[in-house]
C-alpha cells in the first residue's frame, strides 16, 4: 500500500530520528483511508513530499559565560512546508534538542497551522542550549549569537519564529533586539513579543486558554462542561500556567503541576492565589515546583523516580487531563491508569505528549481525546493574529483577541468532527479528524502549486 511504502522510505532515510518517525507514522497511518479514497494525492506523491522538509539549517552558536568560558551550542531551523503561508513555528531551548526533535515539531506544525484557519506554513527551530541556571546576561549573549546566524533565513514574509520550551518573553525580546540591530528594521519577524513593542494581547495565555477551550468544545458534544471537574496538569511553564488560570475561571479544579524534578498534588486544588505563587516562582525566581508543597500544606510533592515504568501523577483520580510539559510524557501504562481512574477528557497542551501505545488506549476507551495539533493550536493561532496586527500596524483589544481565539478553537473542533466523526459508533476520533483536515488543506495547496 502507498502509505506503507512511503513510511518505509521515510524510516530508511532517517533511522536515527525516532521522534520524527513517530510523528510521521501517527499522521500517515490515520490518513490511509482518506488517501485511498482520493488517488490524486498518491499520483502526485504528496506523502513523500510532505515528509521531507523544504530545507534545514544547522549552525554553530558560540557564546561566553559570565566567567569568560567559551561555549559552543548547536542551532537548528527546519523550514518544513510553506504551501499555505510563510513558515511559522516556535524555537525550543533545551538540552534534548536535536534534529529529530525539531523535525517532529516542524512536521506537526504543518498540520496544526493548517487547522488554525490562518495562512501559516510549518517550521520549527531550537538549540541544545540549556537556559536553566544561566544569568540574564548569559541568556542575552546566547540569543544574540543565535540570531546572528538565524537572521539570514527568516523574515516577516519568509519565516516567523516564536517561543516554545525554554523560550519565553525574555528570549524573544533578546532575539528581536538582535534581529532589529542587524537588519535595521522593525518588523513582525518574531511573535510572542512584549505587548508594548508589537506583541498581541492574549499571546502568553493563548496555548493554555486554547487547550481549555478545546476541552470545553469536546465536552459540549456530550452535553457536559468543565464546571466542577477535577483536572490533572503536567508542567508548570507557560502552557501549564494559563491552562490552570482558565480552568479556575471556568469553575474546574486543577490538582497537579510538575516539572522535570517531580510533581505536586494539591487535594484542595490550585486556586488563583496559589497560581500567582507558581507564576512568581517559575517566571521570576525560576525555582522548582517542589517549593509549592513547602508553601502550601494541602499539597504533597513526589520526586521523579526514573526507575518506575510509569508516572504516578497520571494515576491521580480526575476527570480531565492537560499534559503540558513535553513529548512522550504519557506511556501506555499511564494511559491505562488514567482511564481506570476516571479521566475521560484529554486536551494536549504539549506537542505529542502521548506515546503511540498511550494513544491506542485512549482511542479504544472512546474517551474525548484531543491531540496536540488540534488542542494546542491556540498558541500559534494568536501568533497568526499577532502577525496580522503587525501588518496592519495596530492593536486589537484583549477581548477581541480572546473572542477570535475562542472562535478559532471552535473552528478547529468542527474540522476534527467533520473528518473524525463516525455515525455508526457515534464517536469522534479527533486524531484522525485533525490529521485529515490539516493534511487536506496543505495537500490541495501543494497540488495547486505544481511540483515545487
Ligand atoms: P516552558 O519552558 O514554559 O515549560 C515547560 C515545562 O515542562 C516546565 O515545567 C518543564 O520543567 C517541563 N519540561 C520540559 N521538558 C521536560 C522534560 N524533558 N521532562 C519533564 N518535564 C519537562 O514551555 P511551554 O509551556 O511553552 O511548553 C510546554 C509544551 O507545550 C511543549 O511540549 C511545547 O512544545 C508545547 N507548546 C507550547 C506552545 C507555546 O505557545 N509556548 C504552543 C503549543 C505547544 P523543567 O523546568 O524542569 O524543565
Ligand atoms: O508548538 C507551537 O505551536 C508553538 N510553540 C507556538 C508556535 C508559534 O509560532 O506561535
Amino acid at each position: 500500500m502507498y502509505v506503507d511504502e512511503v513510511l518505509k522510505k521515510v524510516n530508511a532515510r532517517d533511522p536515527d530520528q525516532p521522534e520524527f518517525l513517530q510523528a510521521v507514522d501517527e499522521v500517515f497511518v490515520s490518513l490511509a483511508d482518506f488517501i485511498e479514497e482520493n488517488p490524486q494525492y498518491q499520483k502526485a506523491n504528496i506523502l513523500e513530499r510532505v515528509a521531507e522538509p523544504d530545507r534545514t539549517f544547522i549552525f554553530r552558536v558560540p557564546w561566553e559565560t559570565d566567567d569568560g568560558e567559551v561555549m559552543v551550542d548547536r542551532g537548528i531551523r527546519v523550514q518544513f512546508n510553506n504551501a499555505i503561508g510563510p513558515y511559522k513555528g516556535g524555537i525550543r531551548f533545551h538540552p534534548s534538542v536535536d534534529l529529530s526533535i525539531v523535525k517532529f515539531l516542524g512536521f506537526e506544525q504543518i498540520f496544526k497551522n493548517a487547522l488554525t484557519t490562518l495562512p501559516m506554513g510549518g517550521a520549527k527551530g531550537g538549540s541544545d542550549f540549556d537556559p536553566k541556571g544561566k544569568s540574564n546576561a548569559e541568556v542575552m549573549r546566547f540569543c544574540q549569537s543565535f540570531m546572528a546566524e538565524l537572521y539570514k533565513y527568516i523574515g516577516p514574509d519568509v519565516d516567523v519564529p516564536a517561543g516554545d520550551i525554554g523560550v519565553g518573553a525574555r528570549e524573544i525580546g533578546y532575539m528581536f533586539g538582535a534581529y532589529k540591530r542587524i537588519r535595521n528594521e522593525f518588523t513582525g519577524v518574531l511573535t510572542g513579543k512584549n505587548r508594548d513593542w508589537g506583541g498581541s494581547h492574549i499571546r502568553p495565555e493563548a496555548t493554555g486558554y486554547g487547550a481549555v477551550y478545546f476541552a470545553d468544545e469536546m465536552l459540549k458534544t456530550r452535553g457536559d462542561s468543565l464546571d466542577g471537574k477535577v483536572c490533572l496538569i503536567s508542567g508548570s511553564g507557560n502552557v501549564a500556567q494559563y491552562t490552570a488560570e482558565k480552568l479556575i475561571q471556568l469553575g474546574a479544579e486543577p490538582v497537579t503541576l510538575s516539572d522535570s524534578s517531580g510533581f505536586i498534588y494539591d487535594a484542595e486544588g490550585v486556586d488563583e492565589d496559589k497560581l500567582a505563587f507558581v507564576m512568581e516562582l517559575k517566571n521570576v525566581r525560576r525555582g522548582r515546583i517542589e517549593e509549592y508543597a513547602r508553601e502550601f500544606s494541602s499539597a504533597k510533592y513526589t520526586a521523579t523516580d526514573p526507575t518506575l515504568d510509569h508516572n504516578p501523577m497520571w494515576a491521580v483520580e480526575a476527570a480531565c487531563a492537560f499534559p503540558s510539559a513535553t513529548q512522550n510524557e504519557i506511556n501506555g501504562k499511564d494511559a491505562e491508569h488514567m482511564v481506570k481512574n476516571g479521566v475521560f477528557v484529554i486536551s494536549e497542551g504539549a506537542n505529542m505528549p502521548t506515546t503511540p501505545e498511550g494513544v491506542e488506549v485512549f482511542l479504544e476507551a472512546k474517551i474525548l481525546y484531543g491531540p496536540g495539533k488540534a488542542a494546542n493550536a491556540g498558541g500559534v493561532s494568536v501568533s497568526g493574529l499577532e502577525m496580522s496586527q503587525n501588518s496592519l500596524r495596530l492593536f486589537w483589544t484583549r477581548q477581541e483577541v480572546d473572542e477570535r481565539l475562542r472562535g478559532i478553537m471552535a473552528a478547529i473542533h468542527e474540522q476534527c468532527m467533520m473528518y473524525g466523526y463516525d455515525e455508526k459508533s457515534n464517536y469522534t476520533n479527533y486524531v484522525k479528524g485533525a490529521n485529515v483536515a490539516g493534511f487536506k488543506k496543505v495537500a490541495d495547496a501543494m497540488l495547486d502549486q505544481g511540483l515545487v
